[in-house]
């Protein structure tokens, strides 16, 4: 009995230790948790050409594109037909600080077209030909063939032995070819979010374990892999944003995995997407009679693309988008399940932009408590 007593003083002080540390990790969670989903500029074309420039700059000690004044890389639309006119400035540092597979880096740069089917020849889809040193300057002219089928593709950076590092680092960007309302009539009618999901490495990061916490990641692989996490994942740059949707609400959101090497196996928590074209292609142009497909998660390769209609969760519901575990095996990098984004009501509807930090304490009480049961703080979200 007395055994009894003791055990149950000692389950009430863990819970009161428990709770305390719930206090110190709400506070170090607070930072990244009220950004909502960035949205990067969009460049349109005028009389079928689409002109822009960009820079390649060194920001912060992370390679980036910057364009208009910022470092968010713009999204780039653009028509069967239409050409892409862009002039890209080697603004990188002559002597780089960073690591890169063969080293040093020279901070060569160069742009990449990737899905879309133009030309390999200077100056369009040239990865080969078309290379900038520091201070150099590329013009690039890309054709779009009016026969191009509507989707979404990526630009990114892809000198030989540098990619890596410089998409890691972020430069990447979406390519939106209009016109999948052709092929699935409803996407013309809904909100359209273009998400640009990147890895950030967090190797030399400080605030590494705060970090994986924060999406809700282990440390470690979650299979067979044997180095401990090195990335996390950002969406349009942020670290785990919300994503704001009404209950019942139709959107059609365009995904890429721009990550440099990680995969994602996408799923929206309760939620099904209503695959409409994957890797640039919509599923109606090879079956018009089967315009999309249902799925509760999908595998997402690095470079690969989903266009998919979501509909918002019911009210009250605690819905993340997440990437599930991949076991990339004993010799692979480890890609474990982490939060991409909180998908929330609109502020509108409940309060979140401006969400006092009481209930963000509450929320966030969900995911510590989920430790509680011992069943795993990563998987129990809500
Ligand atoms: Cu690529």
């Amino acid at each position: 009995m007395e055994l009894l007593v003791a055990k149950q003083e000692k389950r009430k002080c863990g819970h009161i230790t428990l709770l305390i540390g719930a206090q110190i990790l709400l506070t170090t969670l607070a930072w990244t948790q009220t950004s909502s989903l960035p949205e990067p500029p969009q460049v349109r074309a005028k009389n079928h050409v689409v002109s822009l420039t960009l820079h390649a700059v060194n920001d912060n000690g992370r390679d980036a594109f910057a364009f208009n004044g910022g470092t968010v890389a713009p999204a780039i639309r653009a028509s069967p037909g239409d050409v892409l006119k862009i002039t890209y400035i080697n603004d990188l540092p002559a002597k780089s600080t960073e690591s890169c597979a063969i080293n040093p880096c020279m901070d060569m740069t160069n742009l990449h077209f990737h899905g879309l089917t133009v030309s390999p020849n200077a100056p369009q889809d040239d990865v080969l030909g078309m290379r900038a040193k520091p201070g150099e300057v590329l013009h690039y002219s890309v054709a779009i063939p009016r026969d191009h089928p509507p989707g979404l593709f990526w630009y990114h950076t892809h000198p030989h032995g540098e990619s890596h590092r410089q998409v890691l680092d972020g430069m990447s960007g979406a390519i939106v070819i209009e016109g999948m309302e052709r092929y699935a009539p409803e996407v013309g009618q809904l909100r359209e979010r273009v998400l640009v999901v990147r890895g950030r490495s967090i190797e030399n990061d400080p605030k590494a374990a705060e970090l994986l916490r924060h999406v809700a990641a282990p440390s470690n692989g979650c299979g067979g892999e044997a180095e401990p996490v090195e990335e996390i994942f950002t969406v349009n740059g942020a670290v785990r944003p919300r994503i704001e949707i009404a209950p019942n609400e139709r959107q059609f959101w365009r995904i890429v995995n721009a990550s440099a090497d990680r995969y994602l196996d996408l799923q929206i928590d309760g939620q099904t997407f209503e695959i409409v074209a994957l890797d640039g292609m919509p599923l109606a142009y090879h079956e018009p009679k089967r315009p999309t497909r249902i799925s509760n998660h999908l595998l997402l390769a690095p470079a690969g693309r989903l266009e998919a209609m979501v509909t918002g969760p019911p009210p009250g519901a605690r819905v993340a988008l997440r990437t599930l575990c991949v076991d990339t095996g004993p010799d692979g990098d480890p890609n474990p399940g982490m939060v991409l984004a909180d998908v929330v009501q609109p502020s509108s509807v409940q309060p979140s932009s401006d969400r006092p930090s009481s209930d963000l304490s509450r929320e966030h009480a969900h995911v510590v408590g989920a430790e509680e049961d011992s069943t795993g703080l990563y998987g129990h979200l809500h």
